[in-house]
């Protein structure tokens, strides 16, 4: 099946479907200039996540997970959503159920327009308190200083899921149950390697979902699923938002 028949079976599977469940990861951010993780020029490629993504990483080492986090924050500040991003904002107007559930800690599919995102990893534009847990929003981070909570004095730690800690229990809940219940559901630019996060496409398939997956690498969901197409979200997801406003605005 060539990559437009493919894009052709996905948007008849839309049609003809009530509720859409979407699952995004890094793949959907690289054209927006954000490194994915596990691509050859990926970040664990240059850092060790053990070190640097980890409880113990930031225990051992505060200052240089700090600053490693402020360096992912200023090239997420002045990147900006892809037309991926922007396609998927427009899912949410197909009169369908349309969720979206992301692994990805930098907030672009929210500054593209796109509701209710379900962040299973937290966000790196939040902070929190490593020992209280307060959010600490508002507080004026120094870049490469290390900051104090202003109700225990705790360090203050970006707001994301580390390698060890458990997912936001709301979030991996409302995931699994979206999961299940959903028609259709598209895993885009994630290898589907992080756990528990790596489950959601198999527990939607085992209740009966289609599974489309758009990555222009084959990773070890794709022997899995219905519909692959192997081209970037940011060209694969405007070009099925295109054919469906073709068929059905008529
Ligand atoms: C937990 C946030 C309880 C911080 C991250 C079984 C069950 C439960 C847990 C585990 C389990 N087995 C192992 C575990 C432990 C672990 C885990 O899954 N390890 C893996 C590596 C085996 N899981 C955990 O620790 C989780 N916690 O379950 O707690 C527990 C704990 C221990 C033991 C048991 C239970 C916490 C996981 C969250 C970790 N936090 N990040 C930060 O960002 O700094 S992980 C990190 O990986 C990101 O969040 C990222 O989103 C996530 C997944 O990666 P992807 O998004 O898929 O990115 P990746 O680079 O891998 O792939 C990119 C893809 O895009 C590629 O396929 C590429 O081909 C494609 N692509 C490239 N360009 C494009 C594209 N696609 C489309 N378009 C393009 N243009
Ligand atoms: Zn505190």
């Amino acid at each position: 099946m060539t990559t437009n028949d493919s894009i052709n079976k996905v948007v008849d599977i839309l049609i003809e479907t009530k509720n859409i469940t979407a699952l995004t990861g890094a793949g959907v951010s690289a054209e927006s200039g954000i490194a994915t993780f596990r691509d050859p020029e990926g970040l664990w490629a240059k850092f060790n996540p053990q070190e640097l993504a980890s409880i113990d990483g930031f225990m051992s080492n505060p200052e240089m997970v700090w600053s490693w986090y402020q360096y992912r924050v200023n090239i997420v500040n002045n990147s900006r959503p892809n037309p991926g991003h922007l396609a998927l904002v427009e899912f949410q107007n197909l009169n369908k159920v349309f969720n979206l559930i992301t692994q990805n800690v930098d907030g672009l599919h929210q500054r593209a327009g796109s509701d209710n995102v379900v962040e299973l990893h937290g966000s790196i534009i939040r902070n929190k308190c490593f020992n209280c847990n307060e959010i600490h929003q508002e507080t004026i981070i120094i870049e490469n200083k290390l900051n104090n909570c202003k109700y225990c004095n705790g360090l203050i730690r970006p707001d994301v899921v580390w390698f060890g800690e458990m997912l936001p229990e709301k979030e991996i809940e409302l995931a699994q149950e979206l999961a299940t219940n959903t028609d259709v559901f598209m895993s885009i630019g994630t290898s589907a390697e992080v756990y528990p996060a790596a489950d959601l496409p198999i527990i939607a398939k085992r209740n009966g979902a289609v599974l489309i997956e758009i990555n222009p690498y084959i990773t070890q969901l794709s022997n899995y699923v219905d519909i692959r197409i192997d081209l970037p979200s940011g060209e694969a997801l405007p070009m099925i938002i295109d054919e469906y406003k073709k068929r059905t605005l008529k």
